[in-house]
């Protein structure tokens, strides 16, 4: 294992791509984030940790010590107080993060349906079962036209103002929908609600920690079944929803003789195009005359996340890769939009031929290169970005790419995609699921989400990943923490033989699916939800998502989205572990977090830093899940006999598992 970048002090790096490139005289010239965190040499504020510096008005900044009278602030508010705030204003920032991301893929679908971009209204199915939802006339009438009508409607949910719930509210299982009814937090109208959360929190405004919770469910609720779940849907509608596909991840994706371009941030409208341009005989000839074979897109973030999904893009890095994929020296360009965009990353190539592009009027940076993204001329815009990074190709200087570093991957896990694998096609369910679950062979299932984080270990997601399967709890995972379990080999088939318990890996190797399942991206969180509602809905494991079998985690949240999703999972129910929060100062508040929710939702919040206590943490919830179901007697383990593998056959991944041969989804 070695230390960090430069550094004795801090986490280790244990990742083989980055620990092989930091090893290169190149690499050792780029100032990273592990440096930078050194150089820094102080802790963090246990103010700002514990979330009780209050800087909301300017009479402060305000340091408020619990249970110290002298310490209040000095309008009065309370440690409890203010920590709520705190936190009620990180998941209204994050819930906006999303938000915006999803109102832009929704005026894009519009466009595409009014044929103003390069897209087409892809699944025709998923289009229907959407208009159905909300109560739109599909009988005779044309893709286009519906799509209209939905993405109208859509767009109206955001600026929705009357108390009418949330259309996407109606996919709950009805026991949840009568939670959120009778504890009053349905969400009204999305922007709405991130509003009202800035408001209850400004000064003097709400001051009952209980009740600025309410509100940061709402909130959260109507990130994750308003914003996220429009977007993960239209988007799929669009781009098409994702089936199981063979990648490649890591470092090592990226190609010696191509133009390498990465796409980083979240809103896969760009990437969508550059993905059609780079395929345009124009373009391959501009490579070619550069002296290169080809275009090579890869991604980085969520933004990797879509295109891996729908497309089987490679991703060259996560998060905590982003300044390593370009200290290769071997990327033309990195293509960005919003989102987890680091401001360093500009600096990393200064003295490269790399170019950082901008795209979006949004998000600009200093020292990078902004080319607009115009959505009604998408093609031109992605040409001009790909004739840019064409054009640096024969300026590639000193470079290493570590080729052997990367993994195989089977991604495209949508929860059609899982609901298919596991119930056949001609009678798609989620009941074999329930089955496993129910006769033991599967514990429970597990969603390891969110993002990574310099001040961990890079290996948490893995250490938790692989005591779980070891458990036999199936996992689910998102965003860069998928990411982050795909470059360390779970992804891929055989990993089940190597890593999960027998029951799991039994029903991996029949259906021929990994034991840690690819998602999506950070909105696709979402299908998360839709999943755990099948499993309700299909019967068996209760009445609404508190009484499954399931747990979730985001261990290396960095990400204020990623508490935004925590708490939706809360509040639908779900119980949800992270390393850390910033709640601690505030003793009462963070009881309720931590226990008090449950009343309200069946679920709370859990914090451990320990990854395999995490995990067992959630393996404990699990069990009691399964013990108040009934289902958690030792039951006799029954193998597969060859009628029941039938049963199972043509289910599997395309060329693999028992059934895979000439399968095609
Ligand atoms: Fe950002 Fe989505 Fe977190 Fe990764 S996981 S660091 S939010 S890119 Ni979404």
């Amino acid at each position: 294992m070695a230390k960090s970048h430069g550094c004795d002090s801090c986490n280790e790096i244990t990742g083989a791509s980055t620990l092989d490139l930091l090893n290169q005289d190149l690499a050792k010239q780029v100032r990273t984030a592990y440096d930078r965190l050194e150089d820094r040499g102080m802790s963090a504020c246990l103010f700002g940790s514990g979330g009780t510096c209050c800087k909301i008005c300017n009479m402060g900044p305000c340091q408020i010590i619990d249970g110290v009278d002298t310490m209040l602030g000095i309008c009065g508010a309370t440690a409890d107080t203010v920590a709520a705030r705190n936190f009620a204003r990180i998941i209204a920032a994050g819930t906006a993060s999303h938000t915006d991301h999803a109102r832009e893929m929704v005026r894009g679908f519009i466009a595409t349906a009014k044929g103003q971009t390069p897209h087409e209204i892809k699944d025709i199915d998923k289009l229907h079962k959407m208009a159905k939802l909300f109560g739109i006339e599909t009988e005779d009438r044309d893709k286009n036209e519906i799509a209209v009508e939905l993405g109208e409607k859509a767009l109206a949910e955001f600026g929705q103002q009357e108390s009418t719930p949330l259309t996407m509210l109606k996919r709950a299982p009805k026991k949840q929908q009568n939670i959120w009814k009778k504890v009053g937090v349905e969400p009204r109208g999305i922007d709405r609600e991130v509003v009202e959360m800035m408001h209850r929190t400004h000064m003097g405004v709400d001051q009952d920690y209980k009740n600025i919770m309410l509100q940061g469910a709402r909130c959260a609720l109507a990130d994750g079944w308003g914003a996220s779940m429009l977007s993960t849907e239209l988007t799929d509608i669009m781009f098409g929803t994702p089936v199981p596909k063979r990648a490649i991840v890591d470092l090592g994706c990226l190609k010696e003789d191509h133009v390498n371009v990465t796409v980083h941030g979240h809103e896969p409208l760009l990437a969508e195009s550059l993905c059609l341009a780079a395929e345009e005989d124009d373009m391959l000839e501009l490579a070619r005359k550069a002296g290169a074979k080809g275009i090579n897109l890869a991604g980085v973030c969520c933004t990797g996340n879509e295109i891996l999904m729908r497309r089987g893009i490679p991703v060259a890095g996560s998060f905590i890769q982003q300044e390593m994929v370009l200290a290769t020296g071997a990327v033309e360009a990195m293509v960005v939009d919003v989102q987890c965009v680091m401001q360093s990353l500009a600096q990393v190539v200064k003295e490269m031929h790399t170019d950082i592009i901008t795209t979006n009027y949004r998000a600009k940076m200093p020292d990078a290169l902004h080319i607009q993204f115009e959505e009604h001329d998408a093609m031109n815009s992605a040409k001009k970005i790909l004739r840019q990074a064409i054009g640096n190709f024969k300026k590639r200087g000193n470079h290493y790419i570590p080729e052997d570093k990367k993994f195989d991957v089977v991604v495209g896990f949508s929860h059609e995609t899982i609901n298919y694998m596991l119930g056949g096609r001609f009678r798609a369910s989620y009941r074999p699921l329930n089955d496993n679950i129910i006769n033991g062979r599967i514990k429970g299932v597990a969603a390891i989400v969110g993002c990574e984080h310099y001040k961990y270990a890079d290996d948490v997601h893995f250490k938790i990943a692989k005591e779980l399967i070891k458990n036999n709890v199936l996992v689910l995972a998102t965003g860069c923490a998928a990411s982050a379990l795909g470059r360390r080999g779970m992804m891929r088939p055989e990993a089940a033989a190597e890593y999960a318990g027998p029951g799991l890996a039994e029903v991996c190797e029949t259906v021929g699916i990994p034991p840690v399942l690819h998602v999506g991206s950070c909105v696709d969180n979402s299908r998360l939800l839709i999943a755990l509602t099948e499993m309700v809905n299909e019967g068996g494991l209760g009445e609404d998502i508190s009484e499954l079998p399931a747990c979730g985690t985001a261990p290396l949240y960095m990400s204020e989205k990623a508490v935004a999703i925590g708490q939706y999972f809360v509040s639908s129910g779900a119980h949800v572990v992270f390393q850390n929060l910033p709640t601690s100062g505030g003793k009462k508040f963070n009881d309720f977090l931590l226990k008090g929710m449950t009343e309200l939702y069946g679920a709370c919040w859990d914090v451990e830093e320990d990854p395999i206590k995490l995990a067992h943490k959630m393996i404990k919830a699990i069990d009691e899940k399964r013990e108040a179901l009934g289902i958690n007697k030792k039951q006799d383990r029954i193998l597969y006999d060859m009628a029941m593998r039938r049963e199972l056959e043509g289910k599997a991944l395309p060329g693999m598992g028992c059934g895979g041969e000439g399968d095609k989804h």
